[in-house]
């Protein structure tokens, strides 16, 4: 075994974290490991990228409702219309972005089973940051590799 495989997982330097912002009670900043300690769930999926073509990856990781309902996000439980106007924005370390609704992830709502992956096809994401992964889509755009950040907003309204 070449000497990089034996250290690979000993390697010294800064371990990314996810910072979990907005109208949360408990902000938090988690590291790929701490992302460990939700339920794990797996998704093989295959998606199109206008430039590379069809990608297939297996991911595990813990659903983004789990961690983000951890986290305390300021709405009242009992009321389902309160969660309505949330939206849930993810950030990759290169600017790469994008804006989830809650509803689209809420087990009343669109049920949307995304993940936070921890490993992409059996390889930790440690080093590289977790990825957020909608096994639904068609197109890959929305997998953002080395997340930094997740905000929620409870703020959005519509104005005339
Ligand atoms: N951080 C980040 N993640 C990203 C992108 C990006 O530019 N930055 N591009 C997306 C696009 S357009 C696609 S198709 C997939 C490609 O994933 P893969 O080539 O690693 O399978 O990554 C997505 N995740
Ligand atoms: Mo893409």
């Amino acid at each position: 075994m070449s000497q990089s495989l034996a250290t690979a997982g000993t390697t010294t330097g800064p371990v990314p974290e996810l910072a979990l912002t907005g109208d949360l009670g408990h902000p938090a900043r988690l590291t790929v490991p701490d992302l460990l300690a939700w339920r794990q769930h797996e998704a093989d999926v295959s998606f199109e990228c206008a430039t590379s073509g069809v990608r297939h990856h297996r991911f595990t990781g813990p659903l983004l409702h789990d961690v983000l309902l951890g986290a305390g996000p300021r709405f009242d439980p009992a009321r389902r219309k309160d969660r309505l106007r949330f939206l849930i924005a993810v950030s990759g370390a290169d600017g790469h972005h994008a804006l989830l609704s809650w509803a689209e992830i809420d087990p009343d709502f669109g049920r949307a089973r995304v993940l936070l992956a921890v490993t992409i096809d059996d390889t930790p994401l440690d080093r590289a940051g977790p990825q957020l992964v909608l096994p639904q889509d068609r197109c890959g755009a929305r997998h953002i590799s080395g997340i930094t950040a997740v905000r929620v907003d409870g703020g959005y309204t519509l104005r005339e």
